[in-house]
C-alpha cells in the first residue's frame, strides 16, 4: 500500500495536491477539515461542535478528528492506499495512526511537507476567503492563529517522521504543476 501524509501550514496547497495525487496514484483522499466542513453542513452534533473552534482557526480535539479517520479506514478496506490531507495534526494524532494502520498490517510510506513563507500563506488564505466563504480564511488574525497553532502543535511532527526516515520536504512555492512534479519524483522513489 501507498499511504502518504501530506503535511505543511494552513495554505500550502496540501488539498490542491491531494487532488492531483488521488487520480495519479489511484489513492483514497482523507482529509480532516473537508470531513469536519462535511459534518458542519449536515449539521450534525459534532460539526456544532467543530464549527466554533474552526471558526476560531483552533484544533478541534483529537479524539474527534482519530475516530473519524478510524472510520473512514474501515469503510476503505480495499484500496491501494491513502493520503492523509491534515492529518496528524498533533503527537498524539500521529501516534495513533501509526497504530491504526499496523491493526490493518501497513505503515505510512512517507510524509511530504510543503515549505511556504508566512506572507504566502497570508496572501493565498485571503484570497480564497473572497469567494470561499469560509469563516477561517476571511481574517487575517484568525489566519495568524492557525500558523500559530501549526507552529506549536503540528510543525514538531516533522521529526515524528524524520526519526523514521519518512521525512521528504519540498518547495510550495511555484506553480501548481511544478509541484505536482516535484512530488510525483518523490513518490516515484519511494
Ligand atoms: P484544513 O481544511 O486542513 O485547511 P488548510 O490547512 O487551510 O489547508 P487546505 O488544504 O485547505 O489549503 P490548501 O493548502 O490546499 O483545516 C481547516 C481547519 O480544520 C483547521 O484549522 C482545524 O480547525 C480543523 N482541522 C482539520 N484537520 C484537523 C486535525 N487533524 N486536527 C485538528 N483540527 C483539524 O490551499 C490554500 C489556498 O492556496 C487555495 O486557495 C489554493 O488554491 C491556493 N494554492 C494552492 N497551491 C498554490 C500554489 N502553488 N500557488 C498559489 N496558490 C496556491
Amino acid at each position: 500500500m501507498l499511504n502518504l501524509v501530506l503535511f505543511g501550514p494552513p495554505g500550502a496547497g496540501k488539498g490542491t495536491q491531494s487532488n492531483l495525487l488521488i487520480d495519479k496514484y489511484n489513492l483514497v483522499h482523507l482529509s480532516t477539515g473537508d470531513i469536519l466542513r462535511g459534518e458542519i453542513k449536515a449539521g450534525t452534533t459534532l460539526g456544532l461542535e467543530a464549527k466554533a473552534i474552526m471558526d476560531r482557526g483552533d484544533l478541534v480535539s483529537d479524539e474527534i478528528v482519530i475516530g473519524m479517520i478510524s472510520s473512514k479506514l474501515d469503510n476503505n478496506p480495499n484500496s491501494n492506499g491513502f493520503i492523509f490531507d491534515g492529518f496528524p495534526r498533533t503527537a498524539a494524532q500521529a501516534n495513533a495512526l501509526d497504530n491504526l494502520l499496523s491493526d490493518k498490517g501497513t505503515s505510512i510510506s512517507a510524509m511530504l511537507s510543503l515549505k511556504v513563507e508566512d506572507a504566502e500563506l497570508i496572501k493565498r488564505l485571503l484570497a480564497r476567503g473572497q469567494d470561499s466563504g469560509r469563516a477561517d480564511d476571511k481574517n487575517e488574525s484568525i489566519i495568524a492563529n492557525r500558523i500559530n497553532e501549526y507552529n506549536n502543535k503540528t510543525a514538531p511532527l516533522k521529526d515524528f517522521y524524520a526519526a523514521q526516515k519518512k521525512l521528504s520536504e519540498i518547495e510550495g512555492l511555484g506553480s501548481v504543476e511544478d509541484i505536482a512534479k516535484k512530488l510525483n519524483s518523490v513518490i516515484d522513489n519511494l
